[in-house]
């Protein structure tokens, strides 16, 4: 019986937003289940990330996204290799903002870079926001 093709994927997730989805979506695509490591808000602070939602609502959110088998914690940089073998994983994949960084780990899986979701991003959502905002004040209108 042909064992299931696992996929993983690491990221932040911040403002959940169509690229995410996008990415989480087409990761499906490769392979049975879909594992993805959410960043601890800790490893962000690690990463030099400010987050505004956090970890455990971020977990709550990709946890609900259909395509997802399952959701970890990403804690550290170092952990890949052993999530890699733990959760016997055949292709680990990023966006392609991150081309490259990972090759390291193609002894151990495929490593596939996928194209991001132009014109959307936690950064572009934040000032969008924030626009919003100046314009049409907090209240929304009330
Ligand atoms: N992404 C995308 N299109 C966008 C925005 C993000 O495809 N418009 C992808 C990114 O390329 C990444 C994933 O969505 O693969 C998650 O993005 P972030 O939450 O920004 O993740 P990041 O902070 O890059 O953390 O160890 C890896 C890191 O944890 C990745």
């Amino acid at each position: 019986m042909q064992s299931k093709k696992r996929v993983i994927t690491y990221g932040t997730f911040d403002m959940f937003h169509v690229g995410h989805l996008n990415l989480l979506n087409r990761l499906a695509e490769f392979g049975d289940e879909l594992i993805v490591a959410v960043s601890t808000d800790e490893f962000n602070a690690l990463k030099g990330k400010k987050t505004l939602i956090p970890y455990e609502q971020r977990v709550e959110i990709v946890r609900h996204i259909k395509c997802v088998s399952e959701v970890i914690a990403e804690e550290s940089w170092e952990q890949k290799i052993e999530d890699i073998q733990k959760y016997d994983i055949d292709i680990f994949a990023m966006g392609n903002d991150w081309e490259g960084k990972f090759d390291f780990l193609t002894p151990h899986c495929e490593v596939l870079y996928l194209p991001r979701t132009e014109d959307i991003s936690t950064t572009e959502l934040k000032i969008a926001l924030n626009e919003f905002l100046q314009e049409h004040g907090a209240g929304f209108g009330v």
